[in-house]
């Protein structure tokens, strides 16, 4: 039996708890802050931006685990223990993030906003089609997610290209680090953000990287999808990239601030879809197990997996 903190004062803590105690009889829930108890006792927490400097006052600290599979969140509290951090990795996460990157590039690919339009307004146009393998689908970041999405777009026959930090040999044409960023950026018809959130990381979704996409593709000008984190971006550029054509469209489900501020001129942009942080979203229940899981797995064979590196901050 171990003794378990939730940690999630952002999200809805009684659910969770809930959740937990429906699913392990085994196991000792507290949640934090009310239901902590003796923070002596706690083995494992589950947190999502937990509020600096509390995860080092737990002496018996085994291991953390993030509620998602970014760990910026964590890695901001410098006071932070020295226990393994787990990040959320699990297969039904990763086809719901590709089933979001896919819908995106299909609705780009199909003019979904173009025909919806038209619909609106009863006109009847068809536009020239082109093929799949026309479209040069330039993936950033080719971690758990990244490659997963990029076999899917594989599937239906796209261009795909790649950028991560270190090198790749992989069945399709990869570019890394900056000096390979420009080459990557400039095949480029829709960029999938796939990145996590570092400090090499923030802010690289900017004007300079937009307007080095290219617009000679067959959807006559150049996409973003952005489910990395908010703060990859700098939004104030998606905006003027939007208004000035370097992009024609952006698909978005991570916001600098979140939630997106009511006055965000993003909600209301006719090339905007806005989604509320859920690309990967699963049931309660499913990550529950999936922590479950990890810590059994620690428990009976010493075996962490999933484990951030700290030093490269993801
Ligand atoms: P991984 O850690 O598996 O992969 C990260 C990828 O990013 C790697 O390919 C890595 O390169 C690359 N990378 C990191 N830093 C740089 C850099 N400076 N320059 C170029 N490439 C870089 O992460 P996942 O695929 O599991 O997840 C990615 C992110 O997606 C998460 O960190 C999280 O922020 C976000 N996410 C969002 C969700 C949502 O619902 N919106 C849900 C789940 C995740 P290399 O391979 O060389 O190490
Ligand atoms: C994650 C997320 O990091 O949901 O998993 O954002």
């Amino acid at each position: 039996m171990s003794t378990i903190l939730i940690l999630i004062p952002r999200w809805h803590p009684q659910v969770w708890h809930q959740a937990f105690v429906k699913r392990s009889i085994n196991h000792e829930i507290r949640l934090w802050p009310d239901q902590a108890g003796d923070l002596n006792d706690i083995e494992y927490v589950c947190a999502w931006h937990p509020p600096p400097g509390v995860l080092r006052m737990l002496p018996r600290l085994k291991a953390i685990f993030s509620m998602g599979a970014g760990v910026e969140h964590l890695l901001a509290d410098e006071t932070l223990p020295n226990v393994p951090i787990l990040r959320m990795t699990d297969p039904e996460l990763t086809c719901r993030m590709t089933e979001y990157v896919t819908m995106n590039v299909l609705s780009y690919h199909r003019r979904r906003s173009l025909y919806d339009f038209q619909q609106r307004n009863r006109i009847w146009k068809p536009e020239s089609e082109h093929r799949t393998s026309d479209v040069t689908v330039g993936m950033m970041g080719l971690g758990v997610l990244g490659l997963h999405s990029a076999d899917m777009l594989r599937q239906f026959n796209f261009n795909v290209v790649g950028w991560s930090l270190t090198p790749k040999q992989l069945s399709f044409q990869t570019y890394h680090g900056t000096d390979g960023l420009p080459r990557f950026l400039a095949g480029t018809d829709i960029l999938v953000c796939l990145l996590p959130l570092t400090s090499a990381t923030r802010g690289i979704l900017n004007l300079s990287v937009f307007r080095q996409l290219s617009r000679n593709g067959p959807l006559g000008g150049a996409y973003l999808i952005n489910a990395g984190r908010g703060k990859l971006q700098i939004e104030a550029d998606v905006v003027q990239a939007l208004s000035e054509g370097s992009l024609d469209g952006a698909a978005m489900d991570v916001f600098e601030q979140e939630p997106l501020p009511s006055s965000s001129p993003l909600w209301a942009h006719p090339k905007v879809t806005i989604t509320p942080h859920v690309a990967a979203g699963l049931p309660t229940e499913a990550l529950v197990d999936i922590v479950l899981s990890k810590i059994e797995q620690i428990e009976t064979t010493g075996i962490v997996s999933d484990e951030v590196d700290r030093k490269r901050g993801y």
